[in-house]
């Protein structure tokens, strides 16, 4: 595969992993166990969520690419060749989603509430003023996102930045870095929080977010 662009994710991530395959696309290994963000997010939840939703994005993403010039594409690619396009919205809807949830899976992690490693810390307060308030900006985006989509922390030129994305969107389609996502469709939390989206935001925001994904996201 020569000549070919590596992953510039975290190596070792699932994010990292799906960037570096060609169709057919398998379902990335969840970084943790099914159980490792209770009491957040329930093991049934997260179960439910992986196994059913992302494989089925992988699945759907694999018939609709089948004998295309999609096969010969890593995921980051066909999701940029396709989005915006309406003739191609199976594929860009599954492609976008299979790399949105391992994005999604990379940005949690067990009971971390530390604070970001330095060199973020100080981007984060150059753009917010505290990680409190970064935090705060973050949870208020995924709790205003009307209905299903994704809330994202993100390198903006040389800015930190909160933005929520409809549906499939993500942030890799208007240039900028996606650092962490926060899935806010309902599969995500209502088996768990039933219709109080702002508890699950909550606790994802205060005690989940994997700083240390996102810091490895600023040179990608
Ligand atoms: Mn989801």
């Amino acid at each position: 595969m020569s000549g070919e662009t590596r992953s510039a994710a975290p190596a070792g991530t699932a994010t990292a992993a799906l960037e570096n395959m060609r169709f057919p696309f398998t379902l990335p290994a969840l970084p943790y166990e099914p159980d490792a963000l209770r009491p957040v997010i329930s093991a049934k939840t997260l179960k439910f969520h992986y196994a059913a939703h992302h494989q089925a994005h992988i699945s759907a993403l694999n018939q609709a690419i089948d004998n295309t010039e999609f096969e010969a594409m890593p995921l980051k690619a066909i999701i940029q060749a396709t989005a915006g396009r309406a003739a191609q919205a199976a594929v860009f809807n599954n492609a976008a989603q299979a790399w949105n949830h391992a994005f999604y899976w990379d940005s949690l992690v067990p009971s971390d509430a530390a604070d970001p490693p330095a060199v973020l810390k100080s981007m984060i307060e150059a753009s917010f003023g505290t990680v409190a308030a970064c935090r705060q900006a973050l949870c208020e985006a995924a709790v205003a996102r009307f209905g299903v989509g994704w809330a994202w922390l993100v390198l903006d030129g040389k800015r930190i930045s909160v933005l929520q994305t409809k549906d499939a969107e993500t942030p890799l389609t208007s240039g900028k870095t996606p650092l962490l996502a926060i899935d806010v469709w309902e599969h995500a939390y209502y088996l768990d929080y039933q219709n109080r989206r702002a508890d699950y935001v909550a606790g994802v925001v205060d005690k989940l977010l994997n700083w240390k994904f996102a810091a490895g996201n600023l040179a990608s």
